[in-house]
């Protein structure tokens, strides 16, 4: 495959430069939009609350840098949160969601596209026989979700603690990203129905998920996880954990939902069904699969799947469900993403994530990389992360020293301990090693 085609960006293909310089644009679009717009933002890890400063308002993206309403030049980490496994504005997507929208935006009438599209998830993940598409990862996992529940007939759903599956009323319990970021306690607005029917059990705590098992042999509906958390931090399943969870919902009549909004097409084609060999009876896609466009997927057993209307009578639906513009561009995504691409994927992983360590380790900074494939996080702790609790017992301030340094070199990483770093196709050699470099400048300061 071609990869990073849309270039290095501002930089020209290669160094980082310009992030240390003003912002004073973006400080005051942020002034602006907090006028307008809750907390000046329209999804709050954004607001760069928990490390300080000021968010910037993105200008623009080429490959794997950002260019800001300042100028300011930063290779990109986030990726758009993990969709742009190719990097900003490739040509290929580009291309596409070019030519689906001269042919008009939305019919809300069914698509050849969507049929392929189909097809693609269907060869690439295993157990998942059918999908459905919707646009974004919340209404994927909230409408896996319903279908459990009018398979089972059951009420309750067990998800993990740290985990994030969108804003749902029943999955926001002790969840990830923002609420994590923010330190939220459960959120207003959702029912104490709501609430009841959700289980909240420690990642990678077994005795936990037996435990509740216990409580509600035949009451469980559901058991939903990211299958590598990385809402949190990315912290893997213990090894074994995933099958463990496998074989507890199949005895006792459950069903088990992965939710690869994160992972899916990320750790390879299969994500983390292929990755881990544990197929479960519904997976949830986001990010990846929408090329950067808003769209997502669920999908899983054909007996499961046949009773979503209209061929049963789970109801879902969407307007903008299959949107042509957005699938056309995730189809353009997904046919570029060969074994090939994914091996250059863990290569840039591998010399990312070797210089970071080696910048810690130099300056006498503890600190944890996790990582699965081309996702990792940066812990600064002493020991491995296995769950939410020594998640949130990291050095958080020391995250936001760390990610403000960076920022200030002109490498943007997500503004929150609890965000996972993505690598993209587009990250040239030059890339990466400058931001090793800047790493090990930084790295010094994070002593004190
Ligand atoms: N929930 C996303 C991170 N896990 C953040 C989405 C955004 O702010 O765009």
């Amino acid at each position: 495959m071609t990869v990073g085609a849309a270039g290095g960006g501002a930089a020209g293909g290669g160094t980082a430069g310009g992030g240390g310089g003003s912002s004073d644009s973006s400080q005051a679009l942020f002034d602006r939009a907090r006028a307008v717009i809750p907390g000046g933002v329209n999804s709050p890890v954004r607001a760069f609350r928990s490390v300080g400063g000021t968010p910037r308002f993105i200008a623009s993206g080429a490959g794997s840098h950002l260019t800001d309403v300042d100028g300011n030049d930063y290779v990109d980490y986030v990726c758009s949160w993990g969709p742009l496994i190719l990097g900003h504005a490739h040509p290929d997507i580009a291309a596409a969601a070019k030519a689906a929208i001269d042919k008009g935006s939305s019919y809300g009438a069914p698509t050849a596209a969507e049929v392929e599209l189909a097809e693609t998830i269907t060869e690439a993940v295993p157990g998942v026989g059918m999908i459905r598409c919707v646009s974004s990862g919340t209404e994927a996992t909230m409408s896996a979700i319903r279908l459990a529940r009018g398979a089972t007939g059951r009420d309750k759903v067990l998800k993990f603690a740290g985990h994030y599956h969108g804003h749902s009323d029943a999955l926001l319990a002790s969840a990830g990203s923002g609420v994590a970021t923010f330190g939220l306690p459960d959120s207003p607005g959702v029912t104490a129905g709501a609430a009841a029917d959700t289980i909240v059990v420690g990642w990678n705590d077994r005795a936990g998920v037996e435990s509740a098992f216990a409580k509600e042999p035949e009451g469980i509906a559901l058991v939903v996880c990211e299958p590598v958390a990385a809402n949190m931090g990315v912290v893997p399943p213990d090894p074994g954990f995933l099958k463990f969870l496998r074989d507890i919902t199949a005895s006792h009549g459950a069903l088990l939902l992965f939710d690869e909004v994160m992972t899916g097409f990320r750790l390879g084609r299969g994500g983390a069904v292929s990755h881990f060999g544990v197929i479960p009876d519904l997976v949830a896609f986001g990010k990846v699969v929408g090329g950067g466009f808003p769209l997502a997927a669920f999908g899983g057993r054909v007996d499961l799947m046949r009773r979503l209307a209209p061929e049963g009578p789970v109801y879902q639906a969407g307007t903008l469900s299959g949107n042509p513009v957005a699938v056309a561009a995730g189809l353009a995504q997904l046919r570029l993403l060969d074994d090939e691409a994914y091996a250059g994927l863990q290569r840039r992983a591998d010399r990312l994530i070797r210089g970071l360590s080696d910048a810690f380790a130099g300056a006498g900074v503890a600190a944890q990389i996790q990582r699965v494939n081309s996702m990792f996080s940066v812990f600064f702790a002493n020991e491995p992360v296995r769950d939410y609790d020594a998640a949130k017992a990291t050095d958080h301030g020391r995250y936001a020293r760390f990610f403000q340094g960076m920022l200030a070199r002109g490498h943007y990483l997500p503004p929150s301990g609890y965000e996972a770093v993505f690598v993209s196709l587009a990250h040239s050699e030059a890339d990466l090693d400058a931001t090793i470099a800047a790493a090990k400048d930084v790295a010094p300061e994070l002593v004190a």
